[in-house]
């Protein structure tokens, strides 16, 4: 364990003795939340490994945040992942002149770069929830794989440097330094680097950090936002519900717990409870079945049985309003098999029945344009292609639901990890935003 001497925004000092420090820390570093602009980059499915898991899918929008790397510090811009737990980084460790651009992050000239060893607890005992556990490289460094989507894998080592968000500088923050074998070409060209874990993982960003609590709010329009690292106490104009986060203290084959876990009750079209058994929202004795709140994936999967009984009746509220593609053989990124022919001469959708997933203690209510996405170069005649923003988790392989980012627009979303649950209201994200930042 790293001993922890100064002060800083993210960790407002819950490890140190003396109540005087405690509170004169607390009274600062509550003042001074940390509120970070929120972007959305389309980022290609081959540039992000994954820790291999059976509840994860790939996605090609992503949220991201800059910050800076090492000292000097280096200007990194970063996927933000709530599903997962190790954040790494793609590191060029060939690169040893600072004077050659390199879009990825270079430890050759940081000089607060620290490799872990792999005799270190942290390498022993830390990443024993690693799908692929940390092992001993030839230099006694501690080595960790991530995998691609197409099974390809990319190798690094665990190590420690200087993370700087906004005016807040963490020393010491453990991350995978990865051995990037991703060419960067100029159409994709961004300065994303890495990914930032942040689930209950020990090893997360938060669990390292000690964020007592983080909150974001996605814009419906361009899908920025603002991520606020810290407690919130902002007026954004409305008070939150509460949902219980879900823990289990039995490891079970199916359940990541490590992820934000609620509970799910139900499902409505307008104002229509949909008749769906309660149990078919409980996890089984394998796990399978339980329903988090995940960042790094773009749309939203529901478990077949639920999945059929909400397209049934959102087809059939439909029904007049909208051309069902008649396609059997067409469905969106695998899983997404509700599609529409929309006139590309057509201005704005027609009025949709609202979709709201209910949870225990709250609602989250997809309305309008949310509900459904063009799907890109996919057109019919005259008509545009959109299928309906909800797919089917078991035309994807994974034994959960999992409500995705898009789901979350326009939603302020608190993770209070003290109290252990999630808050939800509906916001105008993008005033919010404005809002927040220009408060600094
Ligand atoms: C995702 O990216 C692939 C190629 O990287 C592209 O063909 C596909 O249209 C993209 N999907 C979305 C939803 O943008
Ligand atoms: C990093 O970004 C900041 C602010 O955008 C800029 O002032 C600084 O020059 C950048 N540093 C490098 C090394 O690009
Ligand atoms: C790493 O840096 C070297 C030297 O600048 C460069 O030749 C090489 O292409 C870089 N590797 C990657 C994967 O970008
Ligand atoms: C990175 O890759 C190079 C070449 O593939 C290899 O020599 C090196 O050992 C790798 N480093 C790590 C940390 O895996
Ligand atoms: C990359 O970072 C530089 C400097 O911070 C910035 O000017 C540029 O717009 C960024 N590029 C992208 C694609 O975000
Ligand atoms: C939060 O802010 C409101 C007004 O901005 C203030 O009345 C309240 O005391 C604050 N709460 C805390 C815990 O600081
Ligand atoms: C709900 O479904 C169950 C079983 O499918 C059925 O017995 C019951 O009558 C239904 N209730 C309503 C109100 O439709
Ligand atoms: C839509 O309405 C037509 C006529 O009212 C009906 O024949 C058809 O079965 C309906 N389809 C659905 C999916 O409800
Ligand atoms: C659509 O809903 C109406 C009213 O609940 C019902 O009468 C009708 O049978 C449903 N149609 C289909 C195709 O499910
Ligand atoms: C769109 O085009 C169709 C014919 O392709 C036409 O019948 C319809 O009036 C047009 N609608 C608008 C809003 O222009
Ligand atoms: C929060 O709870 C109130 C009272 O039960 C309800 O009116 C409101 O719709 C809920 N909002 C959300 C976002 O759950
Ligand atoms: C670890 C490593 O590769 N270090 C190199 C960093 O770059 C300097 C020259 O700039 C080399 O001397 C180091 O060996």
């Amino acid at each position: 364990m790293r001993p922890k001497t100064t002060c800083t925004i993210l960790t407002p000092c819950f490890n140190l003795a003396i109540l005087l420090i405690l509170r004169t820390c607390l009274s600062m570093c509550e003042a001074k939340t940390l509120a970070l602009p929120l972007k959305s980059q389309v980022i290609p499915s081959g540039y992000l490994p994954r820790p291999p898991n059976k509840l994860r899918f790939n996605h090609n929008v992503s949220l991201t945040i800059s910050i800076t790397v090492g000292t000097p510090p280096q200007n990194v811009s970063m996927v933000i992942d709530t599903g997962s737990e190790l954040s790494w980084l793609h590191c060029n460790n060939t690169n040893t002149n600072p004077l050659i651009p390199d879009p990825f992050f270079n430890p050759n000239i940081s000089s607060t770069y620290s490799p872990i060893s792999c005799s270190s607890s942290t390498c022993t005992t830390r990443t024993r929830d690693f799908p692929i556990p940390a092992s001993c490289d030839s230099n006694n460094l501690c080595h960790a794989t991530l995998s691609y989507a197409d099974a390809s894998s990319s190798e690094g080592n665990l190590a420690s440097d200087t993370l700087g968000f906004g005016s807040s500088v963490n020393p010491g923050v453990i991350f995978g330094c990865m051995n990037s074998t991703y060419t960067t070409n100029s159409e994709s060209d961004s300065n994303t680097t890495g990914l930032l874990g942040m689930n209950l993982g020990s090893l997360s960003l938060v669990s390292q950090l000690k964020t007592p609590k983080f909150s974001y709010c996605i814009s419906g329009s361009d899908f920025s936002g603002i991520l606020l690292l810290g407690e919130s106490n902002f007026s954004w104009g409305g008070s939150l519900n509460y949902t219980s986060l879900v823990q289990i203290s039995t490891p079970l084959p199916y359940f990541d717990r490590s992820a934000y876990t609620v509970r799910f009750k139900g499902i409505k079209v307008s104002d229509k409870l949909l008749n769906i058994s309660g149990n078919l929202f409980v996890p089984d004795h394998t796990g399978a079945g339980q329903t988090m709140f995940d960042l790094g994936t773009q749309f939203t999967f529901l478990l077949g049985p639920v999945y059929n009984a909400l397209r049934e009746e959102f087809l059939n509220q439909t029904n007049g309003t909208l051309r069902v593609l008649d396609d059997p053989n067409f469905a969106f990124q695998i899983a997404m098999d509700l599609c529409y022919r929309v006139p590309m001469n057509r201005s704005e959708l027609p009025e949709l029945p609202s979709v709201s997933l209910v949870f225990e203690g709250a609602e989250m209510r997809v309305s309008g344009d949310q509900l459904l996405y063009r799907v890109p170069g996919s057109v019919r005649d005259n008509d545009s292609v959109y299928c309906f923003t909800f797919g089917n988790s078991d035309l994807l392989g994974v034994e959960a639901f999992i409500i995705g980012h898009h789901q979350q627009q326009n939603m302020w979303m608190e993770f209070d990890l003290v109290q252990h649950r999630v808050g939800l209201a509906h916001a105008q994200c993008d005033l919010v935003g404005q809002k927040l930042l220009g408060l600094g």
